[in-house]
């Protein structure tokens, strides 16, 4: 995959935006320069079933009308069921290897990786990129987990120099920049993002950190 369209990753579900309406963020979120986007319907009021399906196809669409890879979480039928552009999984939702052989090898698959032994796993079981973290302290995950702090993005990628990597949990526009300069390929947010009072700037205000901490500013 490319790693450029990791730079400034969404992840949301309509739990996540309050009383927002998900698509409209979604779309504001698009135009403030997020370069993938991933459906992660989770926690009490998700959806399910065709309401989720349905869900799923209205985010494809705008994604592909921003040109954006669109990626499910966890749920590999319905990815498979809509040809989403991938599916990222935990370390709970089966065996890496089994759901690359079910996606086959051009989907993009993601593995979300909390210390040095997952990554070299995902990425021996064909990963084509994994989030790390919690790198902060997060709400938006129950059971994320003690945070592991940006160095450990800077650890993983000494010894697996050729994986993308994203950092996740708890990333601010203003952690954005650290995370970057710890060699992470790009940043995965939900709440600095759907939590925001105003989507498409908070968006665009992060982009550009990412892109800063890209191009070797200091900031
Ligand atoms: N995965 P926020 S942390 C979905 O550590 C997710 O694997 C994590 O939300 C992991 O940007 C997390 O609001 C939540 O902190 C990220």
């Amino acid at each position: 995959m490319n790693k450029n369209s990791l730079q400034l990753y969404f992840v949301a579900g309509t739990t996540n935006v309050g009383e927002k309406d998900f698509l409209a963020v979604l779309e504001s979120a698009l135009k403030g320069g997020i370069t993938t986007f991933q459906l992660r319907e989770k926690g009490e009021g998700a959806l399910e079933g065709e309401a989720l399906r349905e869900l799923a196809e209205k985010c494809q669409k705008l994604c592909r009308d921003y040109k954006v890879p669109f990626i499910v979480n966890d749920n590999v039928e319905l990815a498979l069921e809509i040809d989403a552009d991938g599916v990222h999984i935990g370390q709970e939702d089966g065996v890496i290897a089994e759901v690359r052989q079910k996606i086959g090898p051009n989907k993009i698959l993601g593995v979300s990786t909390h210390s040095k032994v997952e990554a070299l796993t995902a990425s021996d079981a064909g990963a084509n990129y994994i989030g790390v973290g919690p790198l902060f302290e997060t709400k938006s995950k129950e059971n994320a987990g003690e945070a592991v702090g940006p160095e450990l993005v800077q650890e993983i990628v000494r010894e697996l120099p050729g994986l993308p990597i994203v950092g996740i949990g708890g990333i601010s526009e203003r952690k954005a920049g650290t995370v970057i300069r710890n060699g992470a390929s790009g940043v995965a947010v939900i709440s600095a993002i759907a939590a925001s009072d105003d989507v498409e700037e908070a968006t665009r205000s992060i982009k550009g950190r990412i892109t800063l901490a890209l191009s070797g500013v200091e900031m």
